[in-house]
């Protein structure tokens, strides 16, 4: 795990105690191991913007909150918590994207902490929701760990315009200033553009890009590892083209490309990252269903929740598919990828 993100749990309030597990394991990264240990976060000391998640977060969630604020200081000036008050809560949740089973289970945590408390006033139980809410979202806050055998391979995959090559480019950034050694895969061979957007990104943060033109995915992507091991690289982060859950055929060639990684580096891919829009409401649970079914996801980047995401969505992914948040989109710039953090969210969306 970086060692910024460390010092950044550390200062993360109450989490639930699954969170604590998760967070709390002590890995060793085998190559932050041989380096000062400092490094790191020196390099978080220099840069104060991988920090400023709340600030940015905030303002990328201000049509968000100003809405959710406005239904629920309406709420919570209602005289009496009763049916018809948990009724009208229900219904704000559903319309932020929250989904049905966790607007179920915030609406009965809250019930339950009201009764505990022997609360009767409706303003006091803001504090209730933002708690049962931090805490589910704890659940899927844990943070990309580099520590396994290198190179470490990051498969991005993702329906079409989601996000994927923007995201490498802000991750690729992330990681360099983590001090590990970047190659980036040039895997969408389906557009011409596709290898050209991801050579400027390539630019932007000095890192060589593998690609090929007319190459079969797979192939590019062999390439890169091979290149890996042999250049002694750290990471190869591998972009591939956006697909629709329904294309099947793209479905089978992605999990292709999963297995001609396999063979390459038998540990690899290590982390199969998801890129899915916020705007897409409900449907961001399907693509993890038929993505995590076909490949086994094991980190969600969730992007534009700068725009007019409603940003309940993560809620659900909580409850429904526990797939781990590595990564939330606050932009288009190289800096606008912020790594994901429960409580500072939950105060996004609500102060
Ligand atoms: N506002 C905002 N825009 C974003 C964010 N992430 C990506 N974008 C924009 O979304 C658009 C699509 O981004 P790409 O990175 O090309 O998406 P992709 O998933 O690689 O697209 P395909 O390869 O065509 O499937 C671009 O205009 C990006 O600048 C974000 O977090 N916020
Ligand atoms: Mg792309």
């Amino acid at each position: 795990m970086f060692e910024f993100l460390k010092k950044l749990i550390k200062k993360t309030p109450a989490k639930s105690n699954k969170i604590k597990k998760l967070t709390s394991k002590k890995s060793t990264p085998m190559l932050l191991a041989s380096k000062p240990k400092a490094i790191a976060s020196v390099v978080a000391e220099k840069k104060p913007g991988l920090f400023s998640f709340g600030e940015k977060i905030k303002v990328g969630l201000t049509k968000t909150r100003e809405k959710l604020g406005a239904q629920l200081i309406e709420l919570f000036h209602a005289k009496k918590i009763d049916e018809s008050f948990y009724e009208d809560l229900e219904m704000i949740l559903l319309s932020s994207d929250v989904g049905i089973a966790a607007t179920n289970m915030l609406i009965d945590n809250v019930k339950f902490s009201v009764k505990q408390n022997k609360v009767t006033d409706p303003s006091k139980l803001k504090s209730f929701l933002k708690l049962h809410l931090t805490e589910l979202l704890a659940t899927i806050e844990q943070p990309l760990s580099i520590n396994q055998t290198y190179p470490f391979v990051i498969m991005v995959v993702g329906v079409n315009g989601t996000g994927k090559t923007t995201s490498i480019g802000k991750l690729t950034k992330l990681l360099i200033e983590d001090k590990h050694k970047i190659l980036i895969a040039a895997g969408d061979t389906f557009r011409a553009a596709a290898s050209e957007q991801l050579a400027v990104w390539g630019e932007r943060n000095d890192v060589q890009v593998i690609s090929q033109s007319n190459g079969d995915p797979s192939a590019v992507i062999f390439d890169a590892v091979t290149s890996a091991k042999a250049k002694n690289i750290d990471v190869v982060i591998a972009d591939t083209a956006g697909r629709l859950p329904t294309q099947k055929h793209l479905i089978d060639e992605i999990t292709k490309i999963k297995r001609v990684i396999n063979k390459c580096h038998n540990h690899a891919p290590q982390e199969i990252l998801l890129v899915i829009d916020a705007n897409t409401g409900q449907n961001a649970i399907n693509q993890l269903k038929i993505f995590d079914a076909a490949l086994g996801i094991t980190g969600i980047i969730i992007t534009k929740l700068d725009g007019t995401a409603k940003g309940g969505v993560l809620a659900a992914i909580a409850k429904e598919l526990p797939v781990p948040i590595r990564f939330i989109g606050v932009g288009e710039g190289i800096d606008d990828l912020r790594i994901f953090n429960a409580a500072d969210y939950v105060e996004a969306m609500f102060e």
